[in-house]
């Protein structure tokens, strides 16, 4: 089988001076020089200690360099390991000893704070949002490597961390086989090819914007109009030029608030992606009205790549996230038995195929209890198959808030705040929020004295990623709870379902 690194190696080939990134107010660069970049940089890597195995970890900015880097680890053999620029440095201490990286790559503004972490087992090198870096510096100097380590499907070449619902994030091992099929299916079933140009705004360090917008432009050979951030008016100006977006709902939501969003400056483009997080039915049928476009809603998951997707030619139905991509099967099973459920009836999503990642890094009993006997994996979402065909995600059979697209787990912010002084207890939970879809909320019960909501929010600050921090914290008395002693979470939700109809923060 063909790795991504060797579906770009051949498209390189073929593309030569093409254009892969048009950056704005910085020159473009093209097949033939991202190729003789990621050669330089397997050259560094080899010079480093990476060996077939050895894991990548790089905290960076997102750059073409950053690409490079991640093809760069492929073809010697690496497993790729990208990290949040958000994460804290006692996140990233638990990143680095559960997966005992070989080379730790991170921006030059940190690299004094990540010093320390330098051992004969971990080197540390930097790497900034402008390409500069001691990596760079490296791969000047190294003997570029043309040379491909040979991969199978079943082989690793990456691992993405996800939050669980039991505090400890796993790492999600994904091999060379899922990322290659999903690939291949994706550009199929969305008919992208060289011909399309991506506006390319999402953060590289998820599936998302490295696996599904990355990879298909990299096999592809298409161009990526690579924007450091998504910023509504950029994109709308943009899109003169361009022929895709691929987003998280909050794009499509701001999108909607700019009135230059229109037929006529959307007329170029022909296709509109949206995922990672449910997409509000009325802003679908809005943003149909305005632009005379259907955004195509598709549905995955760090462990799966993506599973289901809206037709290209056919009804892209709001609400729903369509058919199991070809190759790639689909269930709804009974929450209680497992047994498979008849059409309509809601239950678990199951999912099985050559996009199922190999398990958790060093969790083999986790890995055991998310699998069914049969190899279906168990993803946690509800949803339900209609006579019509299509799958309708209807909610979460786990603890998770999606917040902006990022995904945010209670449990870990929970045992963040119940750590701090005064706090006897605490529930975090998603409410509704206009522009991120859902906002992270904390409803803490004080020990005996007053607490100050603020003062919890500060103290969070040094501990946990931005994204992650509850944007308001509520002090109640008590907490609901069923007659088992359960928080209901439900009921503080239906308490405090307007939190955050006024404002946005
Ligand atoms: C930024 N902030 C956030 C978020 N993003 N807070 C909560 N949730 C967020 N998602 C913080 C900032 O640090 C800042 O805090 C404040 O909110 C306002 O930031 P703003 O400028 O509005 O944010 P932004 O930079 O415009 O970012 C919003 C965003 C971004 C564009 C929605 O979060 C984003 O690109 N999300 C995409 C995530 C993604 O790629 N998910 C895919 C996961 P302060 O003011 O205090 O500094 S892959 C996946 O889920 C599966 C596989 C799938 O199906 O794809
Ligand atoms: P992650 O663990 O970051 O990969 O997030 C995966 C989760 O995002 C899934 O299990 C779903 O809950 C959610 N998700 C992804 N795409 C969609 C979608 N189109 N609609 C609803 N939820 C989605």
């Amino acid at each position: 089988m063909q790795t991504i690194h060797d579906h770009f190696t051949q498209t390189a080939e073929v593309m030569q001076g093409k254009t892969l990134f048009e950056r704005p107010g910085q020159p473009d660069i093209s097949f033939a020089r991202m190729r003789d970049m990621v050669e330089r940089l397997a050259g560094a890597l080899t010079d480093l200690g990476v060996s077939p195995g050895d894991r990548v970890a790089a905290q960076i900015e997102k750059s073409p360099e950053a690409i490079a880097l991640y093809l760069a680890t492929l073809q010697v053999g690496g497993i790729f390991l990208p990290l949040n620029p958000a994460y804290t440095g006692s996140e990233i201490d638990y990143f680095i000893g559960d997966a005992a990286p070989r080379l730790f790559v991170c921006d030059p503004a940190e690299a004094a704070g990540h010093a320390h972490r330098a051992s004969d087992a971990l080197a540390v090198e930097t790497l900034g949002a402008d390409g500069q870096g001691s990596l760079t510096d490296r791969a000047a100097a190294a003997t570029p490597r043309e040379d491909v380590h040979p991969c199978g499907p079943d082989d690793r070449a990456a691992i993405l961390y996800t939050s669980g619902t039991t505090g400890r994030s796993k790492g999600a091992v994904l091999t060379h086989g899922n990322l290659t099929s999903n690939t291949q299916a994706l550009l199929d079933c969305w008919r992208f090819d060289a011909n399309d140009r991506l506006i390319h705004a999402l953060p590289i360090f998820h599936t998302h914007g490295l696996f599904v917008a990355a990879n298909m432009a990299l096999v592809s050979g298409a161009t990526m109009i690579f924007l450091t951030k998504f910023d509504a008016d950029q994109a709308i100006d943009l899109m003169a030029r361009a022929t895709v977006l691929m987003g998280v709902p909050t794009f499509y939501t701001r999108l909607l608030k700019s009135p230059r969003l229109d037929r006529q400056t959307t007329a170029g483009m022909r296709l509109f992606v949206s995922g990672s997080a449910p997409l509000l039915a009325e802003d679908h049928r809005a943003f149909h009205d305005r632009t005379g476009q259907m955004i195509l809603e598709r549905y995955g998951m760090t462990e799966t790549c993506m599973i289901a997707s809206n037709p290209y030619e056919g009804a892209r139905i709001a609400g729903a996230v369509g058919m199991a991509l070809p190759g790639i099967t689909v269930r709804i099973t009974d929450r209680e038995t497992g047994t498979p459920l008849p059409a309509g009836e809601i239950g678990l999503i199951e999912v099985k195929g050559p996009n199922v990642f190999q398990g958790y890094w060093n969790m083999p009993e986790k890995t055991a209890s998310e699998f069914r006997p049969d190899g279906f994996f168990i993803t946690g979402d509800l949803g339900t198959i209609e006579a019509d065909g299509y799958l309708r995600i209807v909610g979460r059979d786990k603890d998770l808030v999606i917040s902006g697209g990022y995904n945010v787990y209670p449990k870990e912010v929970e045992e963040a705040i119940d750590a701090l002084p005064g706090v006897l207890e605490s529930a975090v939970i998603g409410l509704p929020h206009a522009d991120l879809g859902e906002a992270v909320t904390a409803i803490v019960v004080a020990k005996d004295a007053s607490l100050d909501p603020d003062a919890i929010r500060a103290a969070l600050a040094g501990h946990l990623a931005r994204f992650k921090q509850p944007k308001r914290v509520i002090v109640v008395d008590q907490l609901p709870r069923n007659v088992m002693g359960k928080v209901q979470k439900a009921e503080l939700r239906r308490l405090h379902a307007g939190l955050y109809d006024q404002a946005h923060a």
